[in-house]
């Protein structure tokens, strides 16, 4: 059985005065067989891990870099935002892939890093509209899964999160036949490369406009095991309602 996950991605927003959303969140019981996380900026992270400890809200990084240590400037390793208390990071986003130009090859030594540093990895895959609308859809994210999910990958230390670029801070979410189309893609081709008892541990997470409305629909879709939220998980009011639709 799959714990369910709800995770916020809050992506460049919040100042430690935020940090009063996730002791509104906090106060949320998620059933037991669910979890909810949050991934704030870097430089809050530590504060909100020290707010939520005893809590069974997670916190997580953004993204980090693949080395250890080094002269990377601006970059922040897996092990040290698992010293400031983060549990997972994503990474892969398909900001970060567009914005750093990060390849599939660089998602996965940092999926890498995450895993050796104890951190659960949040994988992002997705499609542009012009591959959607290319039909290209499953034939790119088949790619990206090939490249950016490491050899040790298990249910345990790493989660994928499927989110189509085209509909990630736009309104706009593919239908539901569209999600259920590429979950159970994903889920196939994992247990073509890890065997179906490895491969069926895996959480797959949709992203992309998920909001209290659309919540409980979407995690009604076959091999939909959660969801990664940018801009609802802001405010404790609106992800509240997604973590009760798990
Ligand atoms: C997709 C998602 C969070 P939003 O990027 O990862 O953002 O929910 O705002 O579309």
């Amino acid at each position: 059985m799959r714990r369910k996950l709800a995770a916020g991605n809050w992506k460049m927003n919040g100042t430690g005065a935020a940090l009063s959303e996730l002791s509104a969140l906090i106060a949320v019981h998620p059933h037991p067989s669910c979890e909810m996380l949050i991934c704030p900026p870097a430089p809050l992270i530590h504060r909100a891990a020290a707010l939520v400890q005893g809590s069974a809200l997670a916190i997580g990084g953004q993204d980090c870099h693949a080395n250890e240590t080094g002269a990377h400037t601006g970059d922040v390793s897996a092990a040290m935002l698992a010293e400031a208390g983060a549990t997972h990071v994503i990474v892969g986003h398909s900001e970060r892939r567009e914005d750093h130009g990060e390849s599939d090859a660089q998602v996965c030594a940092k999926a890498q890093a995450a895993i050796a540093a104890d951190l659960v990895a949040i994988i992002c895959v997705g499609e542009s509209l012009a591959q959607r609308e290319g039909g290209q859809t499953l034939q790119v994210i088949g790619a990206q899964l090939a490249g950016s999910v490491p050899e040790q990958a298990t249910g345990a230390n790493t989660v994928i999160a499927y989110e189509p670029i085209w509909a990630i801070g736009t309104g706009k979410v593919p239908t539901l036949a569209e999600i259920a189309e590429v979950h159970d893609f994903i889920r196939a081709e994992l247990t073509a490369r890890f065997g179906a008892e490895r491969a069926g541990a895996v959480r797959l997470l949709y992203g992309g406009s998920v909001k209290p409305s659309n919540a409980a629909e979407i995690f009604a879709v076959s091999n939909v095991d959660g969801a990664l939220v940018g801009g609802a998980s802001l405010k404790a009011t609106d992800f509240s309602p997604i973590v009760a639709a798990l």
